[in-house]
């Protein structure tokens, strides 16, 4: 919080918004983040931004202090996709504002509403290469939904309600405001009402015609094998309710991408499982097999086509996407409905009829799905004999178990991510937490406590390697200034275990680079105040777990696993969505970190 802020700032900062008065720059920024509705940003101060930081106390703001920039992009998007609202970052010029840029890009590879207020030198002194310095709206260009550099202090509400509307509308994404120290300084009259940005106009092409409404229904009706290809897009358009109906009325199986997970329920007889590289071999059978693919607010990413030249070749296509220039980009299709989900299906709906109502009949094709998911489906491990190896499925599967599922899982990038993907169960929308399409490792540790403010009454949990935990473990440090209690499960297998698992595969285990050397990470908790244990076998789990969810502060647990464990099933890069890697020795359908 603004450390001082007491009630009587916080009626003023309200005051604010409905009577102009003149404000310094830096107020201004306060004083339009209090408009937007925001409580709590995440941030790192510094020469250029510091007017800002000095007039912090007069605003109802919490300000948490990160230990790195790097930590505060990432909170603020794991605040964002815990709440759907959106995250705020700060940074001073230089340095701080380049610190930010993989939080940056990690958000807008995922499409995630964030707004970043960087500090500039003074306008005065732009372009002469001064002390911290960088073109910071140049280098995030590409990684940002759109920028603004503003050396006016008139200009600085305008462009900061304008980012909002940027960062939530259409496909969401990050939006960055970089402001010079003297904007910062000078005055202007701050009038919220007036700097309101014109409404949000849709893309021209987001009208959905009627034509393609009837043939998708057309194509719904008649489809043998179709599969519903549930994205990120239905959480980030609250089609939940939409996608079940859907499938439920026309019967059709759902497969989720890594980022859709959580937005059908696990445990719904529809739910297929996750596609992809990683994902389920059924899951990538059916969509081989598929005469009808209909994808929802999902990319066709290349972890979850695999060769877009031999991806389901058999199905007709029907994609419901926000963002025109997803359409036919990597796979070509049949039917475009290009508009918000919620809105497309809402219209779809009406013309599909159930069962015996001119609906189509799908159980022959479930039953087919049904058969090749063979016995070994359930990825139910817990009945497994315990052979002395700790597994990270096992650990996984504990804590989804033990939470009851009830948690807001914050993933690092690995073998751990797969892991998690495949044997936590997500029942509910923003419940899985993960960089999907940058594959930021260290986002783990800061997404979560960014989540955690988001969502203060929610079990958080943080499952990192222990090689992405090293990247961003100064974290630590906020978790403790800041008084929150997350609980942390290391996946300890003394390697970058997903290159070195590609190394086994495709560079004959010439592990080069990948074995790690690690800190005694329930050390470096007990360092910075936490509580930790290690944990060696299987029959320590449950306890181990238990003991973190009840310990009143941050916990964390370092689970010592197999090293050279491998996710199962794989599609090697570029291969065909059916030529997956098996687990060796096994069935070919038994996907199950199987002890020996
Ligand atoms: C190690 C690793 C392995 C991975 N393996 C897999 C894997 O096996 N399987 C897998 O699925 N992924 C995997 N991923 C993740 C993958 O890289 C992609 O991030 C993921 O598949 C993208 O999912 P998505 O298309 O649903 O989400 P996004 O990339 O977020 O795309 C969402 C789409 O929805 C659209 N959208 C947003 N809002 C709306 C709205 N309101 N209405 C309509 N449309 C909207 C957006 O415009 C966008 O096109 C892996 C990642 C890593 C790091
Ligand atoms: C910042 C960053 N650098 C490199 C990579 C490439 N990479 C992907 S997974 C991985 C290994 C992760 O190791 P660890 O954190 O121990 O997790 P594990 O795979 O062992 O579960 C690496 C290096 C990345 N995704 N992100
Ligand atoms: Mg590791």
């Amino acid at each position: 919080m603004g450390t001082n802020a007491t009630d009587a700032t916080a009626q003023a900062a309200n005051a604010h918004l409905t009577t102009p008065t003149r404000l310094t720059g830096a107020e201004i920024v306060w004083a339009t983040l209090v408009g937007e509705g925001v409580d709590t940003v995440f941030g790192y101060p510094g020469g250029a931004i510091l007017p800002v930081y000095d007039a912090l106390r007069k605003f109802p703001i919490h300000h948490v202090l990160v230990r790195h920039e790097q930590g505060a992009s990432h909170m603020a998007d794991g605040y964002a996709r815990a709440s759907g609202k959106v995250g705020v970052a700060i940074a001073t010029s230089g340095p701080g504002a380049t610190n930010l840029v993989t939080g940056i890009a990690t958000a807008m590879l995922d499409s995630i509403p964030m707004v970043c207020i960087t500090g500039n030198v003074s306008s005065k002194i732009l372009g002469t290469d001064a002390f911290q310095e960088v073109d910071i709206t140049g280098i995030t260009l590409p990684v940002t939904k759109h920028n603004f550099l503003i050396n006016r202090p008139e200009d600085i509400a305008k462009a900061i309600r304008h980012a909002f509307q940027i960062a939530q509308s259409g496909r969401p994404g990050p939006v960055l405001v970089d402001i010079t120290k003297d904007a910062q300084q000078a005055t202007a009259v701050f009038d919220f009402a007036a700097a309101k940005p014109r409404p949000y106009r849709p893309h021209p092409m987001l009208t959905v015609e009627e034509s393609g409404l009837a043939q998708a229904a057309e194509l719904i009706r008649n489809a043998k094998r179709p599969v519903i290809l549930a994205g990120h897009g239905v959480s980030e358009s609250g089609a939940m309710e939409q996608i079940r109906t859907l499938a439920e009325r026309a019967q059709i199986p759902v497969a989720l991408t890594l980022l859709g997970l959580g937005s059908f329920p696990a445990s719904h007889p529809l739910n297929l499982g996750m596609m992809g590289m990683h994902g389920e071999a059924w899951v990538n059978h059916a969509i081989q097999e598929a005469d009808l693919l209909i994808a929802c607010g999902m990319r066709f990413d290349d972890r979850v086509t695999g060769s877009t030249s031999t991806y389901a070749l058999k199905a007709k296509k029907i994609h419901i996407e926000v963002d025109p220039a997803e359409i036919d980009k990597n796979i070509k299709v049949d039917v475009a409905l290009v508009g918000d989900l919620r809105a497309v299906l809402e219209e779809l709906l009406p013309r599909i009829g159930s069962r015996g109502q001119g609906g189509r009949d799908g159980s022959a094709w479930l039953k087919t799905i049904e058969a090749s998911k063979g016995a070994s489906a359930v990825r139910d491990i817990k009945n497994l004999p315990d052979s002395g190896h700790l597994y990270a499925a096992h650990v996984i599967h504990d804590i989804w178990r033990i939470t009851g599922g009830n948690a807001i899982v914050v993933t690092d990038v690995g073998q751990h991510q797969m892991w998690e993907a495949q044997y936590f169960h997500h029942e509910t929308p923003r419940s899985l937490i993960t960089s999907g399409g940058l594959g930021t490792m260290g986002f783990a540790l800061p997404a979560a406590i960014g989540a955690k403010f988001a969502c203060p009454e929610k079990e958080v949990w943080v499952i990192a390697g222990d090689g992405g935990f090293q990247m961003t473990a100064s974290e630590l440090s906020t978790i403790v200034q800041d008084k929150i209690k997350i609980n942390i499960a290391i996946i300890n297998n003394g390697f970058l275990g997903m290159v070195r698992q590609w190394q086994e595969f495709f560079y004959d285990k010439n592990y080069e680079c990948t074995p790690l050397v690690s800190p005694d990470f329930v050390k470096l908790a007990d360092a910075h105040g936490i509580a930790g244990r290690a944990v060696h076998a299987r029959s320590e789990v449950v306890d181990a777990v238990a003991q973190a969810r009840t310990a009143p502060g941050t916990f964390l647990l370092n689970f010592m696993v197999e090293k050279e464990e491998s996710v199962y099933p794989m599609i090697p890069a570029g291969s065909a969505l059916h030529e997956m890697i098996r687990r060796p020795g096994k069935n070919p359908l038994e996907e199950r970190a199987e002890d020996n």
